[in-house]
């Protein structure tokens, strides 16, 4: 019992690095309704009416705010799909993604 039997029998864990995170930022505009900026969040970002007025407000106030971050994919496919809702009923609205520091 000199040879294997004295190694450790576990693999060393290579090191996973978490997948980096991506913010969805609301970007104010002077056109969209208030109102339809709000149902936005409600739908896609699952936000409560006061969440949602929050985020616009700020977004409306200081011209962009975070609305939650995801796994890249999520992020941009939930951006994706509030622009198009947005665009489908004629407003500019915006939202962006950029990675987490
Ligand atoms: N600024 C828009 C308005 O006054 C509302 C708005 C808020 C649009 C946040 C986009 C983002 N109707």
């Amino acid at each position: 019992m000199s040879d294997s039997r004295t190694k450790p029998r576990t693999k060393a864990q290579p090191k996973t690095e978490r997948p980096r995170l991506y913010k969805v930022i609301l970007m104010n505009d002077d056109f969209t309704p208030r109102e339809f900026v709000v149902s936005v969040l409600k739908a896609e970002f699952r936000m409560n009416e006061s969440q949602a007025q929050q985020v616009m407000m700020t977004a409306h106030r200081k011209g962009s705010c975070v609305v939650a971050v995801y796994p890249r994919d999520v992020a941009e496919t939930k951006a994706t799909r509030a622009c198009d809702a947005a665009r489908s009923r004629g407003y500019p609205l915006l939202f962006t993604t950029e990675p987490e520091e």
